[in-house]
């Protein structure tokens, strides 16, 4: 998870070469959940590629009500999470409104209780010189990130390379599973998405941006009473702005409170559509690790009878380019 541009897609392609490409995506009518299988240390996994709060083209809304459909539906189908890893650029010289906003969206949804399995990860270090991101660190672990540290989360460096985006899997992969907070809300719970943390906390923004709007709309048509007709054409264009953009929030609100029987209902149909054709996926996802330990098997077989150590199948072999 994290803000838009924070690197999330690349990471998951270090792990899974080609994969945005190849990404087997149940969401490709309603948006941008997209899980992507690949194998890790021979242990078959799920990447889940999100939007960020921040999205040109959707409201935070919508981007709640994806995630919120997915993270149900896996918990209703038993497929829990075993960690989640939020992104922060470290080349970002402050924590901005956009990045403050995905931040506090991430810890609604998580909840404290899943923090072991959270990783705070910075990335493109590439781009920064060592000592200001170090400082910069620093200062996000030391204020923004302070709560969700001694709750239990780790801080970790993505550096860009398949090594690191590794290290952070390995650092979760054989944690226990996990029930995050929304989860827990709105399945166990049974809270509608409004009434959840994380629902709370976007239908309070928009209430506050319903409020300066229809503030806003109050000074305009003071100004409009009392108004030159030379000024007030331009006026009368600010006030239908405003109207305007008070209704899209309004209808913003609507969309939260609505139920999502209908979209919940399609998800899990997809999912077992998934499950049924199962076997060829996971086939799929198995293969290119099932050549590159070909070699090591076959050698294994020519040496049998012999002991060998070697002839364990790869287990922390580096997945190879030709398999892209
Ligand atoms: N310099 C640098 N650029 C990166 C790194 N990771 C991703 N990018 C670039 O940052 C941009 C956004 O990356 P993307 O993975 O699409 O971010 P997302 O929106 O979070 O999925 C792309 O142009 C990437 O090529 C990195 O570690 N270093
Ligand atoms: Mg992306």
């Amino acid at each position: 998870m994290g803000p838009t541009g924070t690197g999330k897609s690349s990471f998951i392609s270090e792990l899974a070469p080609g994969a945005t490409k190849v990404g087997h995506s149940l969401f490709s009518c309603t948006g941008d959940v997209i899980l992507i299988e690949a194998v890790i240390d021979g242990i078959p996994c799920t990447l889940i590629d999100t939007p960020g709060f921040d999205d040109t083209e959707k409201s935070d809304t919508a981007t709640l009500r994806l995630i919120s459909n997915y993270l149900e539906v896996a918990l209703r189908e038993d497929h829990l999470l075993t960690g989640v890893i939020y992104l922060q650029r470290i080349t970002d010289n402050r924590v901005g409104n956009v990045a403050a906003k995905n931040f506090r969206m991430f810890s609604k949804l998580c909840g404290t209780a899943a923090m072991r399995n959270v990783v705070l990860c910075t990335t493109m270090w590439d781009d920064v010189e060592e000592a200001v991101g170090e400082a910069r660190e620093k200062e996000l672990c030391d204020q923004f990130w302070r709560p969700m540290i001694d709750a239990g989360a780790t801080v970790m460096r993505h550096n860009g390379t398949e090594e690191s985006a590794l290290a952070i899997l390995r650092h979760l992969l054989n944690k226990p599973t996990i029930v995050l907070q929304l989860q827990d809300e709105l399945v166990n719970r049974k809270m509608k998405l409004s009434e959840t943390a994380a629902g709370r906390e976007v239908g309070e923004d928009l209430a506050r941006m319903m409020d300066a709007h229809r503030e806003e709309m109050e000074t305009l048509r003071r100004e409009l009473s009392t108004a030159q007709e030379t000024d007030a054409q331009a006026i009368r264009e600010e006030l239908a702005k405003e109207e305007e953009a008070l209704r899209a929030r309004d209808e913003e609100l609507q969309l939260l409170m609505r139920g999502r029987e209908v979209e919940i209902r399609e998800l899990s149909r997809r999912v077992e559509e998934r499950r049924s054709s199962g076997f060829w996926d996971f086939f799929k996802t198995l293969l290119p690790h099932a050549l590159q330990i070909l070699p090591d098997i076959l050698a294994a077989g020519r040496s049998s009878g012999r002991s060998s150590r070697n002839g364990t199948p790869g287990r922390r072999r580096r997945r190879g380019q030709g398999n892209q």
